[in-house]
Formats: C-alpha cells, sequence, structure tokens
C-alpha cells in the first residue's frame, strides 16, 4: 500500500500534481481543501465553520480536518493507497494522521514536498482566482496570509518527517509535465 503526502505552499500545484498521481498509480485522492469546499457548497454546519475561517487565509481547526479525514478513511478502507493532498498542514495533524494509519499498519511513505518560489505562488493564485472566484485566491492580502500561515505552521512538518527518511524535496517550478516527471521519478522507487 502506497500511502503519499503532497505538500507544498498554496499554489505550489498539489492538487495539479495530485490528478497525475492518481492516474499513474490507481491511488484515491484525499484533499482537505476539496472536502472543505464541498461541506461550504452544500451549506453543512462544518461548511460554514470552515468557511469563516478559509476566506481570511486562515486554517480551519485541527479537529474538524482530523475528523473529515478519519471518516473518509473509514468508508475506503479497499484503497491501493491515498494522495493526502493539502493534509496534513501541522504537527498535530500528522501525528494524528500517523496514529490513524497505524490502526490499519500502512504508514506514510513519503511526503513529496514541492518547492516554488514566492512570487511565483502569487502570480499562480491571483490568475486562478480570476477564473474559479475562489474568495481566498481573489485578494492578494489574503493570499500572503496563507503563505505566512504555511511558512509559521505547516513548514515544521518537513522537520516531523525528515529524521523518519520520509521528506522528498522536488523542484515545483516549470510546466505542469516536467514537475509530474519529477514526481513519477521519485514515486516509482517506493
Ligand atoms: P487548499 O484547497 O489545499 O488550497 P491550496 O493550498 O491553494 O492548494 P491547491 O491544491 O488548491 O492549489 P495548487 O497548489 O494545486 O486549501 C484551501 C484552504 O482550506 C486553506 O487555506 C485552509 O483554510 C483550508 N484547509 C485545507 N486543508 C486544511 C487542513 N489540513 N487544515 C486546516 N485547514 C485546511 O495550484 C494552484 C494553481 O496553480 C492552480 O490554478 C493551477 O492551475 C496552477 N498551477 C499548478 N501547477 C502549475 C505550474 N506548473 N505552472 C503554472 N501554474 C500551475
Amino acid at each position: 500500500m502506497l500511502n503519499l503526502v503532497l505538500f507544498g505552499p498554496p499554489g505550489a500545484g498539489k492538487g495539479t500534481q495530485a490528478e497525475f498521481l492518481i492516474n499513474s498509480f490507481g491511488l484515491n485522492h484525499l484533499s482537505t481543501g476539496d472536502l472543505l469546499r464541498s461541506e461550504i457548497a452544500t451549506g453543512t454546519e462544518l461548511g460554514l465553520e470552515a468557511k469563516s475561517y478559509m476566506d481570511k487565509g486562515e486554517l480551519v481547526p485541527d479537529e474538524v480536518v482530523i475528523g473529515m479525514i478519519k471518516s473518509k478513511l473509514a468508508s475506503n478502507k479497499d484503497a491501493k493507497g491515498f494522495i493526502f493532498d493539502g493534509f496534513p498542514r501541522t504537527v498535530e495533524q500528522a501525528k494524528a494522521l500517523d496514529k490513524l494509519l497505524k490502526e490499519n499498519d500502512t504508514p506514510i511513505s513519503g511526503m513529496l514536498s514541492l518547492e516554488v518560489e514566492k512570487q511565483e505562488l502569487i502570480n499562480r493564485l491571483l490568475s486562478r482566482g480570476k477564473v474559479s472566484g475562489r474568495a481566498d485566491d481573489q485578494d492578494q492580502s489574503v493570499i500572503e496570509t496563507r503563505i505566512n500561515v504555511y511558512n509559521k505552521k505547516t513548514l515544521p512538518l518537513i522537520e516531523y518527517y525528515k529524521p523518519q527518511g520520509k521528506h522528498f524535496g522536488i523542484n515545483g517550478m516549470g510546466t505542469i509535465e516536467e514537475i509530474a516527471g519529477r514526481l513519477k521519478e521519485v514515486v516509482g522507487k517506493f
């Protein structure tokens, strides 16, 4: 079983490259961002709570996202493996994920960390904002907040996975195809 964490700052290409990994390796996709946006779209209580954080560029509380992942893992017990996209985003979430995967004895195989320059992140998100209607992609100050939150709360995860030999840095600059090729080379070795 292959369980991968697709990691990187907002706009690094996580969602984009997840598509490619699903197709190439037959894994299930678990994106907390997509799950939260679907809760917002259907107007659930969870969605309403999440929206207030997401629109400001802040992280949704750990217990909310951990609960969502827990129920998705429980309802996909036959999966060949998962791509965790945008999760974990805090050390607390990583510890909770390890605990959940331990119950099935299927630990994380690797953390694929997409590395992209800050100005490129801003350009990508602002250009998505013009077509996607995503509130958090339309305002440069919200994008800056997301990048700052990433640096403060999410980046320390590299130091969580590194000592376990699970951190793989990948150059996330270039075309979507070039980056997919780099990912394929790393994942092919697992
Ligand atoms: P996410 O949905 O995870 O949003 P994201 O970080 O911007 O990543 P995304 O996958 O959408 O973008 P991508 O890099 O693929 O999270 C949104 C919010 O939800 C968070 O801010 C937070 O509030 C909340 N949330 C989610 N998970 C959480 C968690 N675990 N804990 C707490 N809160 C959580 O790509 C961006 C754009 O770049 C796309 O338009 C794409 O087309 C473009 N692009 C990609 N690769 C490119 C390339 N090589 N060249 C040019 N453009 C490229």
